[in-house]
């Protein structure tokens, strides 16, 4: 259940507009994508770099994990998401070698992919999403 690659980085924002400005203006990235996933209760913003994908999560709800987090720490860093060729092998692979899950099967994320979270206190302190296409 090797990932093949770091398909996203997950920066937490307390405003979407703002930030995808600073990344467009600043740093000359193109915003090719904004998305709600209503499940995971944030609005989202994508950018390329090379083959990796940032992507920018405001909070919809007061009860959103993006909202608590931005409330606790502020904005930065939220979530590391490694691709994986089969998401629910994966989280069934890290659940026998005695990880946490959040996630026990996939569920619907941005960009129509599967997604399931690990426990950041199961993985060094880092929340850690497998995603993939099933
Ligand atoms: N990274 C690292 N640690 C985190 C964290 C994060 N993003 N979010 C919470 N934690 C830590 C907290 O600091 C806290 O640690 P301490 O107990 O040492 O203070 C601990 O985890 C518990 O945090 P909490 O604030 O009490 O929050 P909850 O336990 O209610 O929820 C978590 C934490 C990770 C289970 C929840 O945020 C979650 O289920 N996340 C997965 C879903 C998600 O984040 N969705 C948004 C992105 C969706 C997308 O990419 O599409």
């Amino acid at each position: 259940m090797k990932p093949t690659h770091i398909e996203h980085i997950g920066i937490a924002v307390s405003n979407l507009e703002e930030s995808i400005k600073y990344y467009q203006e600043v740093l000359g990235l193109e915003c090719y994508a904004v998305e709600e996933v209503t499940d995971q209760k944030v609005k989202t913003a994508f950018f390329m770099v090379g083959q990796t994908k940032i992507e920018l999560l405001e909070a919809t709800a007061e009860d959103s994990p993006v909202a608590k987090f931005v409330d606790k720490k502020g904005p930065g860093i939220h979530h590391l998401a490694f691709a994986m060729d089969d998401v629910a092998t994966a989280l069934n692979d890290a659940e026998a070698k005695g990880v946490r899950l959040i996630d026990k099967e996939p569920r619907g994320g941005a960009e129509g992919l599967r997604i399931g979270f690990l426990h950041p206190k199961s993985t060094g302190g880092v929340l850690t999403e497998f995603c993939g296409k099933k």
